[in-house]
């Protein structure tokens, strides 16, 4: 691949923030059909009217022994699967010790002067370090945050020098709270392959089993900003890879979630997970999973920060819908394509992360 750098110099969006600007730039301003309808206002915890939210799954139930309850828990992981591509999980048995932990250990590291940071600037090609942008077409619009982002799966793909060295706790936590983040994705593939009537290594071996499949964390950062109603911290998108397992900021809501033609704020529950599909598993699921646009909302008087890890499959397998899945009345809705492959078509044909799921026609976008 030709080596490529950003075709413009980074302005991390945390500089701008912190210079007390009282307009945001230009740059950041997204068309009006593109604007929150319900930022965060200065006087409100939360942006949403209605006590709309995503599902609420206990793992306790799946994890204890009374067979009532984990079949009505695998149900409504199945109902949250089908309608809402997005669920949160308590009781995930990740310590919320290390959880609040790594929080504030990258909360320090956004925290270092720029100077620090800058050791780690990332560059297009791989993403891998610190970053303020997506894609490299000169005078696009950007969105309102920074970022770290780090390969943590396969083995081969980990290199712990371009991980931050301060705070010096924050490698060994990284690798710690990995571990168990994963840990917490298998057990949840296995929850989705029993609901779709596969067998439960399924997803697992289809991801190229426990040492093929991918892990990489990114860590959004979203300063205050002015002006809420004019940018997003992330545009609209779908997550192109298998799975999402999210820690969302302890305090500040932000995450929206497109349910037909809104955008639902979700409430997050203190402790909880959120959990959302991404594209390979609407694919290997033939649709019945839906991976749904997401997007981020700033907030004027709180900086936001969140992990998002992405749990996804072994890059050069092929991806198709299980064949249990697929019959005369349901054929097949994608052709087969490796992850590699559809991240390249997405980064240079395909419209907004969706190509595959666009041309077989049930694309939510
Ligand atoms: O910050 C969030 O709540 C969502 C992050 C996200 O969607 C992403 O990193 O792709």
């Amino acid at each position: 691949m030709l080596f490529q750098d950003w075709p413009e110099p980074i302005t991390r969006v945390q500089t701008l923030s912190e210079s007390g600007i009282t307009s945001i730039p230009e740059r950041y301003i997204k068309p009006e059909s593109q604007r929150p309808t319900n930022p965060i206002s200065p006087n409100k915890a939360s942006s949403n009217d209605e006590d709309i939210n995503i599902p609420l799954i206990d793992m306790e139930h799946l994890y204890g022994g009374d067979e009532r309850l984990r079949e009505a828990a695998l149900h409504r992981v199945s109902e949250a699967c089908r309608e809402w591509g997005f669920f949160q999980v308590v009781n995930h048995r990740v310590s919320h010790e290390l959880m609040k932990s790594v929080r504030e250990a990258w909360r320090e590291f956004f925290n270092h002067p720029l100077e620090f940071k800058e050791v780690y600037a990332n560059k297009p090609d791989t993403y891998e370090g610190y970053g303020s942008r997506l894609g490299v077409k000169k005078g696009a619009i950007l969105d309102w945050n920074d970022f770290f982002f780090l390969h943590y799966k396969p083995c081969s793909l980990r290199d712990q020098s371009k991980w931050p060295s301060l705070p010096t706790s924050l490698r060994n936590m990284i690798n710690e709270y990995s571990e168990e983040v994963v840990k917490l994705g298998g057990t949840i593939l296995e929850l989705m392959s029993i609901n779709l009537g596969l067998n439960e290594d399924y997803l697992l071996n289809a991801f190229g089993g426990e040492s093929g499949l991918g892990a990489c964390l990114r860590v959004n950062f979203y300063p205050k900003c002015p002006q809420p109603d004019l940018t997003l911290g992330l545009s609209s998108h779908s997550d192109p890879g298998g799975m999402t397992i999210l820690l969302p900021d302890d305090s500040v809501s932000g995450l929206q979630v497109r349910k037909g033609e809104d955008w639902i704020t979700v409430n997050h529950v203190p402790g909880a997970f959120i959990i959302n599909i991404a594209d390979q598993i609407q694919v290997m699921s033939n649709a019945i999973y839906k991976s749904v646009e997401h997007r981020v909302i700033v907030n004027p008087n709180k900086e936001r920060l969140s992990l998002a890890m992405f749990y996804n499959p072994k890059s050069d397998l092929l991806i198709q819908p299980a064949k249990e899945l697929v019959t005369k009345d349901r054929p097949a809705l994608y052709s087969p394509m490796t992850f590699d492959e559809y991240r390249l078509y997405i980064r240079t044909v395909g419209p907004n992360g969706k190509a595959q799921l666009v041309e077989s026609s049930t694309s939510q976008k």
